[in-house]
C-alpha cells in the first residue's frame, strides 16, 4: 500500500478515489508535515533571521511537494484515482500575508535560503486577515476581508512565549510556525509568525473592514496594513512592528543562548537582516535586551551594530518611516528614550551633519537612517537602485560610510515560478538541456536552439497551452471569455501611480479610436490588468474605475471588440500570477524611470518567455544588458532625466497634455460614454488629475509608448522571429533566480556555513 493510501485509510476509512477534494487536501497536509518532522534540524552555529513584516507565500501544497521531491509521484497516484491536484489545491486559501513585490520577495527568499542549506528563518506576524480581497462592483474596488486560517492550515503551534511590554499593556505572544523545504535538500527552515490570544477575528463586523483601531488587545495582529509603499501609518503600525520585533529579538537571544553564545559574540551566532525598516525597531529593542542582561550600553550597540543589515526597496519618500518620537513616546517610551540616546551618539560623532540625523528638526525619528548608522550593512534591491541611493537619496550616508554599501539584484525562485506555475515548459527544457537547470538555474545552454525550427514551434505550442489554461481558469475564476489566439498584453502589479496604468489605459483608447478609424490588428489583442489599490488612495482607485469602465465600453461595441479586449483580473493574488505570467507574450514594466527600485514581475515573464516592453528603471536596466537591444523594447526617459526634472520642478503636465496626439486621448476619460457608464466624480478627478498635475508623469513618455508598442504587435506577426527572441529570453534568466540572489547576500552580508546534504531522487 502505498504511503498517499495509507493515510487515506486511516483518517477516512475508505479508497482514495472516493474521497472529496477537500478531504484529501486534509491528508496531504497532515503527511507533508509528518514528512517535514523527519527532516534533521540545521546544526550551525550561526542562524539568519530574516525579518519581515510580510510573507507573501502563497498556496504551499504543491509547491512543499515539489520541494520534497514528491509532486510526480503523488500527482499520478492521485491522477490514477481519478483525482488531480490542481482540483486539491483549490480547497486551500491562499495566505496573503503580503502587499506586493517586498512580501513575495520575502517568500522566494525563505525557498532559497533553504535550497542553499542556509540555516535561517523567517520572523514576521500571523495576521488574521490577510491583504483584502478586492471585489469589483458598479466598476468600483471594494475591500472585502480575507479570513484565510481554516481549522486545518500550515500553522504549527509552538509553545514558545514571550512578554512584550508597551506603556499601556504587557502581552504575552504565542508562535505559529510554518515550514518551509528546499528543494533537494533535507533540512526545513521556519517561517515564525507571532501572534496574541485575545486577537480573535470578533471586532470585525461581517464583510467590512472597520474596527477598533484603539482595542489594541483584540486587533494587534488583526490585519495586514493594506499599504504598498504610500500612506502614512498610525499608532497600531508602532504595536505591529514592536511586537513583531520583540518577539524575534528574544527568539534570537533564546537561541544564541541554546547554541552556547554568551552574549558578547551573539554577533557570531546571529545575523539580523531587517527587510525594509517595518522591522527596524528591532534594533533599539535588541540594544534594550542586551543592556537589561547586563551588558553597558556602549558594547550593546556594538553587538547589535555587527549583526544588522537592513535592504531598502524604494525610494519614494512617503513611504520613508519617519515616527513622531510624541507617538513613541506614547507607545514604547523605553524604546523611544533608547532611541534618543542613539541619536545623541550619532551626533556626537557627526556634528552638525544634519542630513544623516535620526530625529529630525520636527522630532520625527527616520527608521532608515537609524538602520544605516547601527547596522553594518545598506543594500538597494537592483543595481540601478542601488546607484540612485548613492548618489542621490542617501548620498549623504555614503560619503561617512562608503563600505556600508553594497547591491543585491532581486530574484525569483524558480520553483514556484517555472517548475510549479509552467510544468508544460518546464518539462521542454529538460528534454532539451536535461533537467540540470532545475537545480543550478543555468538556461544558457538553450541558446543553443535559438534557429532549431522545431524548438521554436514547440515553444510556441507551449505557449499557445498556457493560454487555453488561462482561458479556462478565467472563465471559472470570473466568468470572463478571452481568445486564446490573441496576443496576450499583462500588466500586473499594485496600482500606483508611479507604475503608470494610466498610461496603458491611455494607449488603449489610442487603440480604440484607430480600430474604429478600420486599422484593424491582424492578431486579436488582449490587455490584461491585474492588481489591487491601496483603498485610501484614491486617484488609484479611479485608475481601476477608469480601466474598468473603458473595458465595458470596448466589450459593447461590436466593431472593436473581436479586434481588442480588456480585462481586469478581480482580486490579483499569488494563485492568478501562476495561470497569468504562464500564457503572456508581452510583458508591461512601464514604471516612471528612477521610481521602480526593482520589480520581480519582469523576471517571472521573462523566464516564462515574454518579451519585456519597458522603462530603464530598476531590474529592467539588467535585463535589457542580459538579452541585447534586439530582444526587449524600451522606451521613455531615462531615470537621470526624471530626477533631474524632480530636482529642477521642469515638468508640467499641460505642456503635454494640449499636444494634438495626447488631448483627445485624456479627453475621452470625460467623453459622453464614459461618463453615461461611469462614475462622474471618479472621471472627472482623474482627468483633472492626469492635465494638470500628473505627479508621475504619465504624459511625459506616452507618445513613445504608443509607438513602441505598435511596433511590437507589428513585429509579433513574424512568428518564428518571436518566438526565437522569447527563447533568447527564457535562456537568460537564469540570473534571476533567488538562489543566485541569496548566494550574493550570503557571500558579501550573511557568512554562514552551507550544510550541503542533497535528497536527490
Ligand atoms: C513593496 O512591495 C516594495 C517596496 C516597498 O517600499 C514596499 C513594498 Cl510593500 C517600502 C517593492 C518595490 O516597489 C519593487 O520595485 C521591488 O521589486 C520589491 O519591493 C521587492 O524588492
Amino acid at each position: 500500500m502505498s504511503r498517499l493510501e495509507n493515510y487515506v485509510l486511516k483518517a477516512y476509512n475508505k479508497p482514495i478515489r472516493e474521497c472529496s477534494d477537500a478531504e484529501l487536501y486534509r491528508v496531504l497536509l497532515d503527511l507533508v508535515k509528518d514528512l517535514g518532522d523527519g527532516l534533521p534540524k540545521h546544526t550551525t552555529k550561526k542562524k539568519l533571521y530574516y525579518f519581515s513584516a510580510e510573507f507573501l507565500i502563497g498556496k504551499l501544497l504543491s509547491n512543499n511537494l515539489l520541494n520534497l521531491g514528491i509532486y510526480d509521484e503523488v500527482n499520478n497516484e492521485l491522477i490514477a484515482n481519478g483525482k488531480s491536484l490542481l482540483d486539491i489545491e483549490e480547497a486551500e486559501n491562499e495566505p496573503s500575508l503580503g502587499n506586493g513585490g517586498l512580501g513575495r520577495l520575502a517568500a522566494c527568499f525563505m525557498d532559497s535560503i533553504t535550497t542553499l542549506g542556509i540555516n535561517g528563518d523567517g520572523i514576521g506576524l500571523n495576521y488574521h486577515f490577510g491583504l483584502f480581497q478586492q471585489v469589483f462592483k458598479h466598476n468600483n474596488q471594494l475591500a472585502v476581508p480575507d479570513p484565510w486560517i481554516t481549522e486545518e492550515s500550515w500553522l504549527n503551534r509552538n509553545e514558545r512565549r514571550y512578554q512584550v511590554k508597551f506603556k499601556d499593556y504587557t502581552f504575552t505572544s504565542t508562535l505559529y510556525d510554518i515550514d518551509v523545504f528546499g528543494y533537494h535538500h533535507d533540512k526545513r527552515n521556519r517561517l515564525r509568525l507571532f501572534d496574541l490570544e485575545s486577537v480573535t477575528g470578533d471586532i470585525i463586523e461581517e464583510g467590512t473592514i472597520h474596527f477598533d483601531k484603539s482595542n489594541i488587545e483584540e486587533n494587534l495582529t488583526l490585519f495586514l496594513y493594506p499599504d504598498d509603499s504610500d500612506h502614512a501609518g498610525n499608532l497600531l503600525r508602532i504595536y505591529q512592528q514592536y511586537f513583531m520585533v520583540s518577539n524575534g529579538a528574544q527568539l534570537i537571544i533564546d537561541e544564541a543562548l541554546d547554541r552556547g553564545s554568551n552574549l558578547r559574540d551573539l554577533a557570531d551566532y546571529a545575523v539580523i537582516q531587517i527587510n525594509d525598516t517595518h522591522p527596524a525597531l528591532v534594533i533599539p529593542e535588541m540594544v534594550r535586551l542586551l543592556t537589561e542582561r547586563g551588558l553597558s550600553f556602549d558594547e550593546s550597540v556594538e553587538i547589535v551594530r555587527n549583526m544588522t543589515a537592513f535592504t531598502n526597496h524604494t525610494i519614494l519618500s512617503e513611504a520613508l518611516e519617519k515616527w513622531p518620537m510624541s507617538d513613541l513616546d506614547e507607545v514604547i517610551p523605553e524604546i523611544a528614550k533608547i532611541i534618543r540616546r542613539l541619536d545623541e551618539k550619532m551626533k556626537a560623532e557627526f556634528p552638525g551633519n544634519h542630513a544623516v540625523a535620526i530625529i529630525d528638526g520636527h522630532g520625527r525619528a527616520h527608521m532608515a537612517h537609524m538602520a544605516i548608522h547601527y547596522g553594518f550593512s545598506i543594500n538597494g534591491v537592483a543595481r540601478l537602485h542601488s546607484d540612485i541611493l548613492k548618489d542621490t537619496e542617501l548620498r549623504h550616508f555614503y560619503d561617512i560610510y562608503p563600505d556600508k554599501f553594497n547591491n543585491k539584484t532581486n530574484g525569483i525562485t524558480f520553483r514556484r515560478w517555472i517548475m510549479d506555475a509552467n510544468p508544460e515548459l518546464a518539462d521542454t527544457l529538460d528534454s532539451l538541456i536535461s533537467p540540470e537547470w532545475r537545480d543550478t538555474a543555468d538556461l544558457k545552454p538553450l541558446l543553443e536552439y535559438k534557429d532549431d525550427k522545431a524548438v521554436i514551434t514547440k515553444l510556441r505550442a507551449v505557449k499557445f497551452n498556457n493560454k487555453l489554461r488561462l482561458k479556462k481558469h478565467l472563465k471559472t475564476s470570473q466568468g470572463v471569455d478571452i481568445n486564446e489566439h490573441s496576443i496576450i498584453d499583462i500588466q500586473i502589479k499594485r496600482i500606483h501611480e508611479y507604475k503608470r496604468q494610466q498610461m496603458l489605459a491611455l494607449y488603449i483608447i489610442h487603440k480604440y479610436f484607430d480600430i474604429k478609424n478600420g486599422n484593424v490588428p491582424k492578431t486579436p489583442i488582449t490587455i490584461l490588468f491585474g492588481g489591487k489599490a491601496a483603498n485610501a488612495y484614491t486617484i488609484a482607485r479611479d485608475i481601476i474605475h477608469m480601466i474598468l469602465t473603458l473595458s465595458q465600453i470596448i466589450d459593447n461595441d461590436p466593431e472593436v471588440s473581436p479586434h481588442l479586449k480588456v480585462v481586469f483580473v478581480e482580486n490579483y493574488n499569488v494563485t492568478h500570477a501562476q495561470y497569468l505570467i504562464p500564457a503572456a507574450d508581452i510583458s508591461e514594466q512601464i514604471s516612471l524611470a528612477s521610481k521602480e527600485a526593482s520589480g520581480t514581475g519582469n523576471m517571472k515573464f521573462m523566464l516564462n518567455g515574454a518579451l519585456t516592453l519597458c522603462t530603464m528603471d530598476g531590474a529592467n536596466v539588467e535585463i535589457a544588458e542580459r538579452v541585447g537591444q534586439e530582444n526587449i523594447y524600451t522606451f521613455g526617459r531615462d531615470s537621470q532625466d526624471i530626477v533631474n526634472l524632480y530636482a529642477t520642478n521642469g515638468y508640467n503636465a499641460p505642456d503635454y497634455y494640449y499636444r494634438d496626439r495626447i488631448k483627445p486621448l485624456v479627453d475621452f476619460i470625460l467623453s459622453p460614454g464614459m461618463l453615461y457608464l461611469g462614475d462622474e466624480e471618479r472621471l472627472r478627478r482623474l482627468h483633472h488629475d492626469i492635465s494638470t498635475k500628473d505627479y508621475f508623469m504619465a504624459l511625459i513618455d506616452l507618445e513613445e509608448f504608443i509607438d513602441v508598442k505598435e511596433k511590437m504587435y507589428a513585429d509579433y506577426e513574424d512568428h518564428d522571429n518571436w518566438s526565437r527572441r522569447t527563447l533568447i529570453n527564457i535562456a537568460n534568466a537564469g540570473y534571476f533566480s533567488s538562489d543566485r540572489t541569496i548566494n550574493d547576500y550570503n557571500r558579501d552580508i550573511w557568512h554562514l556555513e552551507q550544510e550541503h546534504q542533497d535528497i536527490k531522487e
